[in-house]
């Protein structure tokens, strides 16, 4: 990988705003684990925060705006826009009612670290396509935030080939807040950048304008290095 250590390009504001989170969540694990010792802790606090333990490999969590946005889950709605032959509107059961998903893949950020063998459970985003119906002149899909800045993209080819999901649940618990709760993307073989959080939107485009990052030098075409040779054209 030829690709800098930092994803910011503001690194003092973001490293500084990430530092504060990541010590936060440490900050609430290690408050339980004091009162009721390691099992009592893991317990109370289901499989769903797993992922904050210390030691090994773990997420770290980003957000490029100044907290997480809040969506209580009865108000949650995914717009499915642009280029469809019918665009929805649809609500977090709406999601739980169509065909679910899930399998375990590695989640890999481009700065370096990676978590193996994570549980994510969600909705084919090709499922969605299917009842949707993107029109002929559709060639990728754009997504977007609820923190109304980041932004991501994908061909309708790659959302083929990489099994992209529509996330609700991971460690077979309701996706976190922290997390991008109530609904992620989650993009195996491309870096966790291609992942966009609190998922608001999916409009079918023509011609995707490029994510956030991408905007700030990244590549399009997120394939991890083990996953090169799959390719992809936009
Ligand atoms: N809305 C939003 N989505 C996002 C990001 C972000 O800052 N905001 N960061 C991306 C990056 S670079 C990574 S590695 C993953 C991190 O996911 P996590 O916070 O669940 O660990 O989320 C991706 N999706
Ligand atoms: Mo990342």
């Amino acid at each position: 990988m030829a690709l800098s250590q930092s994803e910011p390009s503001k690194p003092l504001t973001r490293r500084f705003v990430l530092g504060a989170i990541v010590l936060g969540v440490g900050g609430v694990v290690t408050g339980k684990a004091l009162q009721g010792g390691a099992s009592t802790a893991l317990s109370s606090l289901g499989s769903g925060l797993a992922q904050y333990l210390p030691g090994g490999d773990r997420f770290r969590i980003y957000t490029v705006i100044n907290g997480f946005p809040s969506i209580p889950v009865d108000s949650y709605r995914l717009k499915v826009s642009g280029l469809f032959l019918k665009g929805a509107d649809l609500s977090y059961n709406d999601l739980l009612d169509m065909p679910q998903t899930h399998f375990d893949h590695r989640f890999q950020c481009v700065t370096g670290w990676s978590v193996p063998n994570v549980p994510w459970r969600g909705v084919l985003l090709e499922d969605l396509l299917k009842v949707a119906g993107p029109m002929r002149e559709a060639q990728a899909l754009e997504f977007y935030s609820y923190d109304g800045v980041y932004t991501e993209s994908l061909t309708l080819d790659q959302v083929q080939v990489t099994k992209a999901l529509v996330v609700t649940h991971m460690y077979g618990a309701p996706l976190t807040q922290a997390h991008g709760g109530p609904v992620r993307l989650f993009v195996p073989s491309m870096y966790g950048y291609k992942s966009i959080k609190w998922l608001s939107e999916i409009r079918a485009v023509s011609s995707p304008t490029p994510g956030y990052w991408e905007q700030q030098g990244y590549p399009v075409n997120a394939w991890t290095s083990s996953n090169g040779s799959l390719g992809g054209v936009i």
